[in-house]
């Protein structure tokens, strides 16, 4: 490595504006300062990143590769210049060009490659490996659109393709020298005990890199991901008979493949070009990991000793199948022993229940497009219940391959992502597997990166807190419990009340400019940011807004506390019934917020296009946090960690995560209401559970009848008898059940607002106790539990 002696950030900034952009100060546009910022930011990434790879080498260290379908990592500029404390420095040298670090930030693409929850928890868990030390890859595709972009017309969400590419920025590194060939379809031949699959298709990965780098640049790992190739780029016999489309064809079929983002997050389609992105990625990773591995090491039996792969849900679940290919067809380890190693060195993350979410190819499909997996499979599944007599169930039942069962088998640990959601998945999917394996199921609730999620999304609260306890909670968040003494001063806790009011009045002020939206500082600022679905019930949420409102209309005078209502996420684009909520949420909004017997006391605002970015400006400004999903269904949620540890209480069910933060935060710092998962489960049994529902409760009556009746949507009065028919039917999600004890909690909510004081201990407290919820604590469990690794910088 260079040991040169580094140039000041201003110094590294005009050079690289001149040599690397070709523009002096005079005639850069924003975004040239934007990249040559970059540029200044990721030498210095770049240095801890050889450091780390050079070390990782040498120590021969266990290295762990993370396999996800979805990389959700917004922005990444803030975050290198916070994780290398060049804040300051980066302000002041902007300024002296007169160039606005914040202006600078927003110019950057955010990197939607994923869809939500899932996604994002990739993005964290490969900050805190780094911030650890712990050896590790991220491995991904590099899809040209992200997920889509999100506008409201006539208050319905209509999608745009996003083009995240469609910009300069800084931050992959493209090593065209990096390539695997990945084959699909055609056909397999035995020869004695030599199988052999011969694809009659195939497109080549290549690598792009991105240094991830953590807390003080001590460490940085990498995320590799693959962009699809033609392997004959050009048919020139086509274009010189003229043909110029089809000469252009491998090309066209190939990028297919990485074009684009999957947008739905829990209903399973079961496409072909989604089966094929899927073994895209793992047959790339799993090259690139093993060629690293016989590199270093050689011997494929010690593979689980230096090698831990992680699935990310089931998408990259053949792996199973395609390591075992490749050391039994290709190296010859006999098959029960290549299972074995596979099993030892696989582990899977399950992070839903919802039968609809749970991957199942057609064996028809699957055999069409990888048929040498399929045999392996049914020999998995052989072995398996040869090894288990008791076994009744298969992974290849009703002509479907069944990805969630195959991963259960092929992995030595399955985890759950909150305790709930664990203990769940021992009594119902996967039961009877569980019984079989009793240690291999273990829990990992998750967490959130506190660099980008306290420290960079909330400087005034970072710095009240540095200020009172120093910087050692930023990468020791179960520090914030040395806030509690501080919560007990009137002077300290008026500050920390301050914070949130200064974060209120930004979000304010630039929901003014941006949206044309005018709110109150001093409402409670109520939010629900989330993807859009059933079960997260924020059709719930426009109930007793509806509800309350109409409350209000009838006592006009009365002391109610004012609050808005914001609301921010996506719906998958074939999801009607989602859509159907958003565009209500909006008609709601338009009625209400125009009307001036009500309108200081109660507003609704649903902001478009919800990303990360965008919950990086709500999460700080937020007083109260809805997490109001039927229990049972939500498998932990992150933003609800989010926002506690940004001081915003919690209202919310005893679903996921939810479970863990009141216990930690305290009773009587969250606003519970709702029925439990299991008393979820008996009143599903219950005959006409919502007709008695709205019976009982005259404010869910008349909320669902003015909807009904069209006082939303005057020009079209039925437009949701869609949404009211089913709350009043099947009501699968049990909103109209778990109403009124929501009601009730809200009014709680009200009350207790009053009292700022009251209020600002409470939120104060669940900064306190929030602590435990940083992902660098999950990913210490995956290494000590599952992985078997250790860092490098301990
Ligand atoms: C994406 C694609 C498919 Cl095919 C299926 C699911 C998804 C997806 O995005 N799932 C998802 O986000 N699940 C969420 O994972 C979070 C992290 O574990 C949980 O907190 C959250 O409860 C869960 O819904």
């Amino acid at each position: 490595m260079l040991q040169l002696s580094t140039p000041s950030l201003r110094d590294s900034i005009l050079r690289h504006l001149t040599y690397s952009f070709g523009k002096d100060p005079e005639h850069a546009i924003l975004e040239d300062w934007r990249m040559a910022l970059s540029y200044a930011v990721r030498d210095r990434i770049v240095d801890a990143w050889f450091k780390a790879t050079h070390q990782t080498y040498e120590t021969g260290a266990k290295r762990v590769y993370y396999l996800s379908m979805e990389f959700l990592i917004g922005r990444l500029l803030e975050d290198g210049i916070v994780n290398l404390e060049l804040v300051e420095e980066a302000k002041s040298a902007l300024a002296e060009f007169s160039k606005d670090y914040n202006d600078v930030l927003a110019d950057e693409p955010d990197a939607a490659l994923g869809n939500g929850g899932l996604g994002r928890l990739a993005a964290c868990f490969l900050e805190s490996l780094s911030t650890i030390g712990c050896p590790a890859h991220g491995y991904g595709i590099r899809y040209e659109h992200g997920l889509f972009r999100q506008s409201f017309v006539g208050g319905r969400q209509v999608e745009q393709p996003e083009l995240w590419l469609g910009q300069r920025h800084a931050w992959e590194f493209e090593r065209p020298e990096v390539r695997y060939r990945i084959g699909f379809g055609g056909h397999v031949t035995n020869h004695g005990e030599t199988v052999r699959w011969h694809p009659a298709e195939e497109v080549e990965a290549e690598a792009f890199d991105t240094p991830v780098v953590g807390w003080k640049g001590r460490w940085a790992n990498t995320l590799r991901l693959w962009s699809g190739r033609a392997i004959h780029p050009f048919d020139l016999a086509a274009f010189n008979h003229g043909d110029y489309a089809a000469a252009a064809a491998p090309e066209a079929l190939a990028r297919t493949i990485s074009r684009v983002l999957y947008p739905d997050d829990t209903t399973e389609q079961g496409k072909e070009l989604r089966l094929k992105q899927e073994y895209f990625l793992t047959g790339a990773a799993l090259r690139d990991i093993l060629r690293r591995f016989n590199n270093q090491f050689g011997d494929l039996r010690k593979l689980p000793s230096k090698v831990a792969i992680q699935l990310n849900d089931t998408h990259p679940a053949i792996a199973g199948p395609e390591l075992i290919r490749i050391l039994h067809d290709e190296r010859g380890i006999p098959f029960d022993e290549s299972m074995d190693i596979a099993r030892n060195t696989l582990s899977y993350t399950n992070h839903t229940l919802l039968p609809e979410a749970l991957e199942s190819w057609g064996e028809a499909l699957f055999g069409r497009l990888l048929p040498r997996h399929i045999q392996i499979i049914d020999q998995i599944d052989n072995e398996h219940a040869n090894r288990n007599p008791s076994r009744t169930q298969s992974m290849r039942a009703d002509h479907q391959v069944k990805m969630g069962q195959l991963s259960f088998v092929m992995a030595h640990k399955v985890n759950g992502v909150s305790a709930l959601h664990t203990e769940l998945m021992k009594t119902t999917v996967f039961e009877e597997l569980h019984n079989l394996h009793p240690d291999r199921i273990v829990n990992q609730t998750n967490g959130v990166t506190p660099r980008r999620w306290l420290l960079a999304c909330n400087p005034r609260l970072a710095g009240l807190i540095t200020e009172s306890i120093g910087e050692v909670w930023v990468d020791d968040l179960e520090q914030l419990e040395k806030l509690e003494p501080y919560i007990e001063d009137a002077g300290w806790l008026d500050r920390y009340g301050k914070v949130k009011r200064d974060n209120k009045v930004e979000l304010s002020n630039w929901m003014g400019q941006a949206h044309g939206f005018h709110v109150d500082p001093d409402m409670i600022f109520d939010v629900q940011i989330k993807r859009l679905h059933e079960y997260k019930r924020q059709h719930l949420n426009i109930l007793e807004t509806i509800a309350h409102w109409l409350e209000i209309r009838d006592n006009p005078d009365a002391d109610w506390t004012p609050r808005l209502k914001l609301f921010a996420g996506k719906a998958a684009p074939g999801y009607f019934f989602a859509k159907d909520i958003i565009r209500l949420i909006n008609d709601a909004a338009a009625v209400i917020n125009a009307d001036p017997l009500t309108n200081k006391y109660l507003k609704i605002a649903f902001l478009p296009n919800y990303n990360v970015t965008l919950a990086e400006r709500l999460v700080p400004a937020a007083d109260l946090s809805e997490q109001i999903s039927t229990a049972g269904k939500e498998a932990s949620g992150t933003g609800n960690m989010k926002f506690a540890l940004n001081g915003a209480p919690t209202v919310g069910t005893l679903d996921g995560a939810n479970v863990e933060i009141r216990d930690h935060v305290g009773a009587e710092n969250f606003f519970l209401f709702g029925m439990t998962a299991e008393e979820v489960m008996e009143r599903r049994m219950v005959e006409s559970h919502a007709q008695k529902a709205i019976a009982a409760d005259p404010r869910l009556a008349r909320a669902l009848e003015v909807i009904r009746e069209g006082r939303f949507s005057p020009a079209e009065p039925e437009r949701y008898h869609n949404i009211t028919g089913n709350l009043e039917g099947a009501d699968y999600f049990l909103v109209c059940s778990d109403f009124s004890d929501y009601w009730r909690a809200q009014r709680e909510v009200d009350a207790a607002f009053k009292d700022q004081q009251g209020w600002a201990r409470m939120a104060a407290f669940n900064t306190a106790r929030s602590g435990w919820f940083s992902s660098d604590r999950t990913i210490r469990g995956y290494m000590k539990d599952i992985w078997d690794a250790k860092s490098l910088l301990d």
